[in-house]
């Protein structure tokens, strides 16, 4: 990445022709650059540029021509996205006249922004904390409702402020080990170990802990709830995966083995967005792409959230649905009898099979049942959800720095109960305190920056 002193500018809006387009300038040329290239209604260079104001006017090439009518906006630094001066230009979206534009923008001295790099600038220039860049991504990437109330949570900096308490309860502790360094034999004076374990135990590990379980929930709403749907050959898993997304997007015959690839698809179900997997029916096979189908699903199962059992309610269970549902035992599942439209068997016994499955009657062909089978979904999941709006909720990459600053502190805690050298389990002290910085943003780890970054799209 560039350093700070350079002015970069991208294409912020999607490629693809639209009403508008949007360039965006960001860094100390802004200025000069608006009156090399923008000319007012008037045709004066604009000189002085009052921000947030929105002017009309034309973009002007090398000889003077007008390239296009548009309207400029000037953010003064420290005011701004990324904390430094930036021009926006609403330009006509054809590509060839936003590629033209910035063409003549990087001609003035300006360079091409890095994915990500004006919120990286924005980071930098300390306006926002690592967290809230990360949820910048997470917004954009929101598919629904809720899942956007995480993101608008973490941008208003809430898991920033539950980790920041939580290093400054760390750092008082680590001034009183310093001064046991400084002063060792106060030490019974500086350090009551007895309470420094109860504050560490009761007052910091336990808040960490809260924060991996509001993972556990948060992730569903930010990644999606995994649910396959699964069962032996020809029970109407494709009809139910169509059903639910309500589009014919998986085969259906009466062949059985007509699906042999796990498909995927999002849907949302009461605002939690889910990603449904259509799978290859389990069963015996030689059929070396069938085999492959099966190791999928396989996959799919070990990766889901929720598994739906599909079954077939004319038929009665046999050795090969058995075999299924040993293989779901350990996942949240849902017993699924299909083709209720269909005399079902009378002897059909759900629970003498599958015990303590929850389980619906429904027809994937008709529709019938699949009200209440969303309803089933909906308790499995998304009603353990947290519901309050302003729990913070890590994502993976600071749930396991908790995790490891989780370990750091058992390593002061035991440390202290047997008694090792001060220096000692300042050094574990130090490391969670560290651990709980890498959130932040607070690093001298460029891997971790760029990780976050490289995820961006270029013109954020
Ligand atoms: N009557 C009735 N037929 C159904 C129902 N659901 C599926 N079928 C039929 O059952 C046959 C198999 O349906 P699919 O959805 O392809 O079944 P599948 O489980 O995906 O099968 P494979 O991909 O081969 O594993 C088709 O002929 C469907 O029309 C239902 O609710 N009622
Ligand atoms: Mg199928």
């Amino acid at each position: 990445m560039k350093s700070l002193d350079t002015t970069i500018a991208a294409i912020a809006t999607p490629k693809g022709i639209g009403g508008i387009g949007i360039i965006r300038i960001s860094g100390p040329l802004c200025i000069a650059v608006a009156n090399d290239i923008f000319r007012k209604k008037d045709l004066k260079a604009p000189s002085l540029l009052t921000p947030r104001k929105l002017y009309n006017g034309y973009i002007i090439d090398n000889e003077e021509s007008v390239m296009d009518e548009v309207l400029l906006a000037y953010m003064k630094g420290p005011n701004s996205y990324t904390a430094e001066d930036v021009i926006e230009i609403q330009a006509h979206a054809g590509f060839y006249t936003l590629k033209s534009i910035l063409e003549l923008v990087f001609s003035k001295g300006v360079v091409s922004a890095q994915p990500g790099e004006f919120t990286k600038r924005a980071f930098l220039n300390g306006r926002i904390d690592l967290t809230q860049a990360e949820a910048v991504i997470d917004m954009i990437n929101a598919k629904t409702k809720r899942s956007l109330k995480v993101a608008l949570s973490q941008i208003k900096g809430k898991i920033s402020l539950d980790v920041t308490n939580l290093r400054g309860k760390i750092e008082k502790i680590l001034t009183q080990f310093e001064a046991v360094l400084d002063f060792p034999e106060d030490v019974g004076d500086i350090i009551d170990t007895e309470k420094l374990i109860e504050t560490i135990e009761k007052e910091i590990k336990k808040q960490l802990q809260s924060l991996l379980d509001n993972y556990e929930n948060g992730h569903i709403l930010r990644d999606g709830v995994k649910l396959a749907i699964v069962g032996v050959p020809n029970v109407g898993k494709s009809s139910l995966m169509n059903r639910l997304l309500n589009k014919e997007r998986s085969i259906v015959t009466h062949i059985p083995g007509t699906t042999r690839d796990v498909i995927e698809e999002p849907l949302n179900l009461n605002g939690v967005p889910v990603v449904v997997s259509d799978t290859a029916g389990i069963h015996e096979t030689s059929d070396p792409v069938e085999k492959i189908g099966i190791e999928r699903t396989e996959d799919a199962i070990d990766s889901s959230d929720i598994v739906l059992f599909l079954v077939d309610g004319t038929t009665s269970y046999s050795k090969k649905d058995k075999h299924i549902a040993e293989r779901v035992r350990d996942k949240k599942t849902v017993l699924v009898v299909n083709k209720s439209d269909l005399a079902t068997k009378e002897s059909y016994d759900v629970t003498g099979f599958v015990k303590d499955l929850p389980s619906v009657h429904i027809s994937a062909k008709q529709g019938d049942g699949l009200s209440l089978l969303k309803d089933l979904i909906n308790d499995l999941v998304i009603s353990d959800l947290t519901e309050s709006d302003d729990s913070a909720i890590p994502n993976i990459r600071h749930k396991e720095a908790i995790e490891k600053a989780i370990s750091s502190l058992e390593l002061v805690v035991d440390g202290l109960l047997s008694e090792l050298p001060f220096e000692m389990v300042s050094m574990d002290l130090r490391d969670a305190h560290g651990f709980l910085g890498e959130i932040l943003g607070i690093t001298e780890r460029v891997d971790i920056l760029d990780n976050i970054f490289s995820d961006f799209c270029i013109g954020k």
